[in-house]
């Protein structure tokens, strides 16, 4: 499949050492993606990553609820939430990027995560969509037109980065060799992907782009 990569923008989804094999939030197989993103950013003139980087006081964290266990599900600010360990906490090695990843041409690094009242998978808003993160406009500045998404992990922050690319009008790729799942139930990420697609996300293979 021959896809014109003219105003298209690489999105990198939270690489980060805890989402990785050994981190608090470990994705089974998550550090597989690691050289496919490598390939995939030698084809990109424009490359920006996202960062999950919570303060330790963060609403998300079971830790910070009494009586709460990792998975449990509460009601946060009005917002479901399901409960995570403690994981990318600002300026832990956790929240560094994997050091086997490239990031020599990237050009911006949004932060997402920050408010501890609200969690914020997708790369682009928060959760409850009250606050953004800034990527939407920077993309737009730069009339950036097509997205592929890759990442960690791909039924949370990788669906909903994509979800919100689509709902902002970015034409929108998944590149599904480039991507892994937490999987908390066995399914979770094929019905991402069938959700993501579905939503009008097209699904491509990183060999398609290489
Ligand atoms: C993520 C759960 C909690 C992710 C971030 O990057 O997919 N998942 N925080
Ligand atoms: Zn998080």
């Amino acid at each position: 499949m021959a896809v014109d990569l003219k105003n298209s923008a690489l999105i990198i989804v939270d690489v980060q050492n805890d989402f990785l094999p050994g981190g608090a939030l470990a994705v089974n197989n998550g550090d597989k993606v690691i050289p496919v993103i490598n390939k995939l950013q030698d084809k990109f003139e424009f490359i920006v990553a996202t960062q999950d980087w919570h303060p330790a006081t963060h609403g998300s964290f079971a830790g910070n609820h009494e009586g709460q266990k990792v998975g449990d599900t509460i009601i946060l600010n009005g917002l479901e939430q399901i409960l995570w360990p403690s994981h990318c906490v600002e300026g832990s090695f956790g929240a560094a990027f994997h050091e086997g990843l490239e990031n020599h041409n990237w050009r911006e690094v949004f932060k997402k995560g920050t408010n501890p009242k609200v969690d914020s998978y997708s790369g682009f808003f928060d959760n409850g969509r009250k606050e953004h993160t800034g990527l939407g406009d920077y993309l737009k500045r730069y009339k950036i037109e097509k997205v592929f998404v890759t990442g960690l992990a791909a039924d949370y922050c990788v669906k909903f980065t994509v979800l919100d690319a689509l709902d902002l009008g970015f034409q929108t790729f998944l590149i599904t060799d480039a991507t892994k799942g937490v999987n908390l139930a066995p399914n979770d990420t094929v019905d991402a992907f069938g959700e993501m697609e579905k939503m009008g996300a097209v699904l491509l293979q990183s060999e398609d782009l290489l």
